[in-house]
């Protein structure tokens, strides 16, 4: 019987990767907002995905998914101090890409702090977590990822420009083998986000290269050894949107991306890319976007060759529930993983209670120097939506609603009394420009204030009235910096203010 099966797949010659067996509009991005670096794991039907996070805390979001289509966040990897140093972190320091692997019941998440100690990993059996304490890595270079076989765990990354190797104990991260040198990309600056898988006997080694830009892309070599020598793709590279075919797309800078093999035996890459609006500007941050991969000659191919688009029709097991825009109001009982702050949050500053969300100011705004400031902030996940609170001062201070990217660029709509004065106000930051641009009396040290971000301004409503509007553009990227995107939320930079509720509207 055996032998018979055998013969009968010579025979037929089964296609080289299965393709699911329903079309399906894909939408993307699958996580929109700032998500960067994407890197996923399937366990069974479950698909756990992890990003990068810079100098937020908590760091590493980790979502689910069973359809690939809906991510619900269950929580963040490095929830606690002792994880995630993050002294001088800024939006371009802390932590850089993250890989998740699943290897014999246990999780592994392994990324860089690139401020504060470098690579490690932690370990978990429940990916909600608690994930462990830090085991600190020796080999150098961002990007690591972990690859299992025959009980070796290997690790790579890239030191000096060059994707390395080692063997490390996946318990004390001690190094079992000298870094061996495998590949060096395609010639293109930054070769970097190294993962390794095999497949039928190849190993195959996918890097991202260009920079995380305009040129960033996807390109791949493959040997019988994992060691090598790795002989690169002829057709390299295997996504880029730098190309005559996909230069006038609104997604671009697609790069870094990981592979993984569905329940069903499709294969998909998650990478990540930006959208971008007039001319070359993009302020959510760069997003995790999904596409298919089939096999073809024993090379894979993303999305059939075809440039990416936020709607795709791809096949899969079965039709996934359509993505519902977020229609929310918090009440702050209690405080979501979805919630982050800037560096570590100084506790006693915060407190909620009867639906009101009270914080206590320290001095620290958002610009240089300001290193814990009092706010909570959560990503801006669609490029129109409305978020609101009603703000308090209990007496002299500053509060409101912060809109921030980096250091370099934010704006606060906020509510000031000072000397008993009263005054409403939008302000912006954009390097060593501080600007006021509207300005009201107020009766009370308390106001509604709305925000409407339109894809390319802010509408900024003072007690149900219009006030003032800025274009998204001053907090782009390429105007503010930084890896990261946008993030809202209430804060409160002197004095103590009370936040009934906070409205957010997709
Ligand atoms: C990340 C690197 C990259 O570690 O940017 O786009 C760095 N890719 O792989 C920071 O996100």
């Amino acid at each position: 019987m055996l032998v018979l099966t055998g013969m009968l797949l010579t025979a037929c010659r089964l296609p080289e990767s299965p393709v699911g067996k329903v079309e399906v509009e894909l939408q993307n991005p699958i996580i929109p907002g700032f998500s960067p670096d994407p890197s996923v794991v399937a366990v069974g039907e479950d698909y756990y995905l992890v990003n990068s996070t810079f100098h937020y805390f908590p760091g590493v979001p980790i979502y689910h998914s069973r359809d690939l289509q809906n991510w619900k966040q269950i929580g963040n990897v490095l929830d606690r101090p002792s994880q995630l140093p993050l002294e001088q972190a800024n939006a371009s320091l802390g932590i850089y890409a993250p890989t998740i692997r699943y290897h014999d019941g246990t999780f592994y998440m392994i990324t860089t702090n690139v401020s504060g100690g470098g690579n490690f990993m932690v370990t978990a059996t429940d990916p909600a977590g608690p994930w462990s304490e830090p085991v600190w890595l020796e080999q150098q270079g961002i990007d690591p990822s972990l690859y299992f076989e025959d009980g070796i765990c290997y690790m790579v990354s890239n030191p000096d420009n060059t994707i390395t190797l080692c063997e490390i104990d996946p318990v004390t991260g001690a190094t079992l083998s000298q870094g061996r040198p495998l590949w060096s990309g395609t010639g293109d600056r930054f070769p970097e986000g190294p993962h390794i898988y095999k497949k039928d006997g190849w190993y195959y080694l996918l890097i991202s290269e260009g920079g995380t830009e305009l040129a960033h892309k996807l390109t791949i070599a493959r040997s019988r050894s994992i060691y090598g020598p790795y002989e690169p793709h002829p057709e390299n590279p295997i996504l880029t949107h730098c190309s005559l075919r996909a230069q006038n797309s609104n997604i671009q800078g697609t790069g870094h991306g990981d592979f993984f093999e569905a329940a069903d035996g499709t294969w998909w890459v998650v990478f990540l890319a930006y959208r971008r609006y007039d001319g070359d500007f993009h302020h959510l941050g760069r997003e995790t976007f999904l596409a298919p991969v089939t096999w073809k000659g024993g090379w894979p191919v993303i999305n059939d060759g075809e440039p990416v688009a936020e709607r795709m029709t791809v096949r899969m097991e079965k039709i996934p529930e359509k993505p519902q825009p977020d229609s929310l109001f918090y009440d702050f009982s209690t405080i979501g993983p979805e919630w982050m702050h800037i560096q570590h949050p100084i506790a006693e500053n915060y407190s909620a209670g009867g639906g009101v969300l009270t914080l206590t100011g320290n001095g620290d705004g958002f610009d240089w120097g300001g290193w814990h400031p009092t706010a909570l902030l959560r990503r801006q996940q669609a490029p129109e939506c409305r978020f609101g609170t009603k703000v308090r001062l209990q007496g002299d201070g500053e509060a409101g609603l912060a809109i921030y990217q980096t250091h370099n660029g934010h704006i606060e709509f906020l509510v000031r009394r000072e000397k008993g004065r009263s005054s409403a106000m939008v302000r912006i930051r954009l390097h060593n420009i501080l600007h006021e641009q509207a300005v009201a009396l107020l009766s009370q040290p308390e106001a509604r204030l709305d925000v409407r971000a339109y894809g390319d301004h802010y509408a900024f409503e003072l007690n149900g009235q219009p006030f003032a509007s800025l274009g998204t553009k001053l907090l782009s990227t390429e105007m503010a910096g930084g890896f990261t995107g946008v993030t809202v939320g209430p804060y409160c930079r002197s004095g103590k203010a009370d936040f009934t509720g906070f409205d957010w509207v997709e």
